[in-house]
């Protein structure tokens, strides 16, 4: 039975997990919930996050949010499958992947969400994008990004010379804030800006890459 993913292809969290749904080939179903209706603040959406927000998975009677736990259930569940993302079979290697994992939640992602938040999801509510939560997180992202540009320029990927899933994650919201006036602070770093031309141009990526349009043509 197909994998049923509840989200939206514009989220970068859905994105999140239907990249990994593509790296393992992984037979899904994408049903749509619409945000803009506010159908994930109600039933039957909130059985399924009582947190209120996408996404979602269901494989069979198991019932999962939260998308990076969502997509290490997807690598671990089809492990055998395409690239080994979570690197099973050495202990050390899939240390360093959760290391990676955490870096992104921890450090990555507190920083690039506001400045994404600023330039897509602020004009939608009806607010200029805020300029000193822009500079206070893009200082705080430089700092994180100069870890990254040393690490990258020791191994090829984060966790070591194999793609994992700690750069899978980083991936769709980098995508958003690639498109923003701040995505010199990726390209100005040679390491980090070569691991994100590699990364983001996985056809598993690409796939989901061109749904993810929040903020443009009316979304
Ligand atoms: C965050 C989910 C989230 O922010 C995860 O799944 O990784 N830590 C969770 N979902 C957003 C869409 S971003 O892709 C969402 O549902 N926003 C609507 C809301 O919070 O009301």
């Amino acid at each position: 039975m197909a994998l049923k993913l509840y989200g939206a292809a514009l989220s970068p969290c859905t994105s999140r997990v239907m990249t990994c749904l593509h790296e393992k080939e992984a037979d899904f179903e994408l049903v749509p919930v619409d945000l803009f209706a506010g159908e994930h603040k109600q039933l039957p959406f909130l059985a399924k996050n009582p947190f209120g927000q996408i996404p979602a998975l269901e494989d069979g009677d198991l019932s999962l949010f939260e998308s990076r736990a969502i997509a290490a259930y997807v690598a671990e569940k089809f492990k055998e499958t395409g690239n080994d993302l979570i690197r099973h079979q050495s202990l050390k290697e899939a240390a360093e992947v959760k290391v990676w994992m955490e870096v992104e939640s921890q450090q990555y992602h507190p920083a690039i969400s506001p400045i994404i938040f600023q330039f897509f999801a602020a004009p939608l509510q009806g607010y200029a994008p805020d300029q000193a939560i822009i500079d206070e997180n893009t200082e705080k992202l430089g700092k994180v990004l100069d870890v990254y540009e040393d690490k990258l320029g020791r191994t090829k990927y984060l966790a070591g010379d194999f793609y994992s899933l700690a750069d899978l994650f980083h991936l769709s919201f980098t995508y958003y804030f690639m498109k923003t006036p701040c995505a010199h602070l990726i390209n100005e770093r040679p390491h980090v800006k070569a691991w994100w031309e590699d990364i983001s141009s996985r056809p598993a990526f690409q796939k989901v890459a061109s749904a993810m349009n929040f903020g443009e043509k009316g979304n």
